[in-house]
């Protein structure tokens, strides 16, 4: 692993604690941060580089750039007098700070990005043309994660479906990959997109609950709209509450085409896998996490880039014959409520993407990143999916609103890296000069500029795809099975998968009040499978009605499990609890070699600052809490101070001869009852075994030296899976 320190760990810059007086340089924008550049009529770029940096030269200016010498002190009649209208300077920070808001997206308002790289391994330019695709081609990328249903502030630990989007700015113009990290969707027609939201979003009435589908209207809609039971199931699943962005799949969902240079087409579905596995919260952490700390994914992307740990993804695909039925295995691939199994159409890698740059401005980036299922490049075309061309009007009509008028694609963080010539003119926020007297075609005004391409020249040709049938609002009869793709994912999972799906129903539907809508749901269950609705139906202490519906017995596919699996630990975080007076060496020798192997070490002792040994304290007994990390080693478990202001464990009669403070007590129940690896030794396996913390996944020793590596491999299995079940 490489990159900067940890702030605050060992070794990293202290922060000066004054404004400095003397200017100091700004720094370079990023290459995609350049202002949109004029094209002249032949498509030469004419812009001057020096107007490129969105900030520029040393002192505070108006927005007219005229310097200022005070901007902290309006101007008044006395110093005590009414404030002058006379005041430019005021008026205009004022006016544009009422302004800075925009409207969030209306789905997917919570979410944060991330620039990378994506690299092909070129195995897919033997289907599609796409540039992107070429042997070891590097394509720079923009990915935004979200959650759907929250606003802007909500807590990302949410249970909800995740939005895994991607603009990649291949050198023939961008194309955006919009996924999710289910593989299915709600519904087989973007008709129904608004009912869907609707049902989602919190009561009209009450705008409660936020970011949540544990209430009346979500399942009144699912259980009555039966397409959706697939979708649902994999949000009640471990998929629902991720325990990162970068231990989550992505997926286009849709089939789309690729068109080889021949004109050849093959049908696609695209999947991302993360190279760390797929790894999932607990409920009760991601409950937590939603008032312990609301930004954990986003400030786990932020820090897992800034330390040097770099996620990334595979990108693969599975490939069909694009038949006039364009159905596969008698899955129909126009149907966006089905997957593919794995096992049925291998996922072939194409390429891997990595991570490797924060936002320099959140706003300028992640908000105002515009992606588009619409935007595709030659060798990449769409379907004929009902819900894709919902999606190619939704996604362009939306940003007029949101970005406030046609010109968005000029905000740096959506222009393209290639040269744009488009005849489109003029609109709210245009950033261009254009040149020229013609903008239209044909002209002689302009030379005939711009020209149009040929398929040699790079020009996207359209797929003569063979259209026929009668104007009706009706869908194909493949599209009425409902349930047996719910039914593959249930028996898919491992026992204990399915524990957690069973709570997260009987969670979500014991929070609606109206008893109709639990028994419809009910009912539903039943169709997907009659164990999983009597153990839901018990939860509800309602009676589980028997199945109404029959379909094949789908054969079950182990790729959809977590579970199973060992993965790379990198950047996965282990909390020390350290004692200031106990062995600081064995310390200092566990935090070198867990971040020799690539994890974060957070040491966590009773008060801030040096510890000495050259050690410094990351967390304190009063700021962390066991749900920042994925495992816990105690090498001291100091005694709470005499002053301090803690309740002591009154179990041992509160006596000053308490050995663990219960501080950290909590810290190990709380890691233990989440299935997480514990570590402890020395002092801390004696509070270990004072806490009576045992068994599986339990790690002790004499020495830091003696528990390292079994610490670390339990925690590539993400969870200690065989003690769930057993805690409470
Ligand atoms: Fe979206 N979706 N969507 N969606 N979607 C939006 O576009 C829409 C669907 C997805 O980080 C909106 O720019 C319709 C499926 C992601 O900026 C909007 C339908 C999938 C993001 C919109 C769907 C997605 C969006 C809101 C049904 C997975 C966030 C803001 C036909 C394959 C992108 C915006 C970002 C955002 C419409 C269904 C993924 C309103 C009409 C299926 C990841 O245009």
């Amino acid at each position: 692993m490489t990159g900067k320190p940890v702030p605050g760990a060992p070794g990293s810059e202290p922060p000066s604690l004054e404004e400095p007086t003397e200017p100091r340089e700004v720094p370079p924008p990023k290459p995609d941060q350049q202002q949109p550049t004029p094209m002249s009529p032949t498509g030469a770029p004419s812009a001057d580089p020096s107007t490129a940096a969105a900030q520029q030269g040393t002192y505070l200016t108006t927005a007219t750039g005229v310097r200022i010498g005070d901007s902290d002190h309006s101007l008044k009649a006395g110093p005590r007098g009414p404030t002058l209208l006379s005041d430019h300077h005021l008026r205009e920070k004022i006016m544009h700070f009422d302004h800075e808001r925009i409207p969030e997206r209306v789905v997917h308002a919570r979410g944060a990005g991330a620039h990378g790289v994506f690299v092909s391994n070129g195995a897919a330019s033997r289907i599609s043309r796409a540039a992107v695709f070429g042997k070891d081609e590097e394509t720079p990328v923009f990915v935004r994660f979200s959650t759907v249903l929250g606003s802007r502030g909500s807590a990302d630990t949410v249970r909800d479906t995740r939005g895994f989007a991607t603009k990649f700015y291949t050198s023939e113009g961008n194309w955006d990959l919009v996924g999710n990290n289910i593989p299915v969707f709600f519904i087989q027609d973007g008709i129904k997109f608004p009912d869907v939201i609707h049902a989602g979003k919190p009561h009209p009435d009450r705008e409660i609950p936020q970011a949540q589908s544990a209430h009346d209207t979500f399942w009144d809609f699912v259980s009555l709209h039966t397409e959706a039971q697939h979708h649902a199931i994999w949000n009640m699943s471990d998929r629902g509450i991720p325990r990162s962005y970068r231990t989550m799949e992505g997926f286009g969902v849709h089939t789309f085409r690729f068109v080889d240079a021949d004109g050849g087409t093959t049908l696609v579905k695209l999947h991302w896998k993360p190279r760390l596995g797929v790894h999932s919260l607990v409920w009760e952490e991601a409950q937590m996490l939603g008032g312990l700390d609301p930004d954990f994914h986003r400030r786990d992307l932020y820090d897992a880039i800034e330390s040097g740990a770099f996620p990334s993804w595979d990108l693969g695909i599975q490939t069909f014959p694009d038949t006039p039925d364009q159905m596969f295995e008698g899955i129909d691939l126009l149907d966006s409520t089905k997957l593919v199994p794995e096992e049925l159409a291998p996922v072939q890698v194409i390429g891997t993407m990595t991570l490797n740059g924060n936002p320099t401005n959140f706003f300028a980036e992640s908000e105002q990143v515009a992606f588009h299922t619409g935007h595709l490049v030659p060798g990449i075309d769409g379907t004929d999916d009902p819900l894709l061309m919902a999606r190619n009007f939704s996604y362009l009509d939306t940003q007029l609103t949101r970005l406030a008028g046609p010109n968005f694609n000029q905000i740096p963080i959506n222009r393209p890296h290639t040269a744009v010539n488009d005849n489109h003119r003029d609109g709210f926020h245009q950033q261009a000069v254009h040149g020229g007297v013609a903008p239209y075609k044909p002209n002689t005004l302009d030379a005939g500029c711009p020209f149009f391409a040929g398929a040699d020249e790079g020009a996207f040709v359209d797929v003569p795809v063979e259209v026929q049938g009668a104007k009706v609002r009706e869908n194909p009869a493949s599209y009425d099975d409902h349930f047996s793709q719910a039914r593959l994912f249930w028996t898919s999972m491992t026992p204990v998968e399915q524990e957690h799906i069973v709570n997260a129903y009987a969670f979500e539907l014991g929070k609606c009040y109206e008893q109709p809508i639990k028994e419809r749901q009910l009912r539903a269950l039943a169709n997907i499978d009659a164990d999983l609705c009597a153990r839901v139906a018990l939860g509800l202490g309602l009676a589980a009605p028997d199945r109404t519906v029959e379909y094949d017995e789908p054969v079950p596919s182990p790729a959809l499990s977590q579970v199973g699996e060992t993965w790379p630990t990198d950047a996965r975080m282990i909390g020390i609890v350290v004692d200031p007076d106990g062995d600081l060496d064995g310390v200092a020798e566990v935090r070198e070699a867990l971040l020799a192997q690539g994890l974060l070490p957070l040491l966590i002792a009773p008060r801030g600052g040096e510890l000495g040994n050259g050690l410094v304290a990351q967390r304190t007994f009063a700021t962390a809490r066991s749900v920042e990390y994925d495992a816990l080693l105690v090498a001291g478990a100091a005694p709470p101070a005499p002053d301090a202001i803690i309740a002591r464990d009154t179990k041992a009669g509160g006596s000053a001869t308490v050995a663990t403070d219960p501080r950290v007590g909590l810290l190990v129940e709380e890691c233990f009852r989440h299935s997480k690896a514990i570590a402890g030794f020395g002092e801390g396996r004696a509070a270990l075994e004072e806490l009576g913390i045992g068994g599986a996944g339990v790690v002790t020793g004499d020495s830091g030296g003696d528990v390292v590596d079994d610490l670390v491999t339990l925690v590539s299995a993400h969870r200690v899976w065989e003690r769930f079940g057993t805690t409470v």
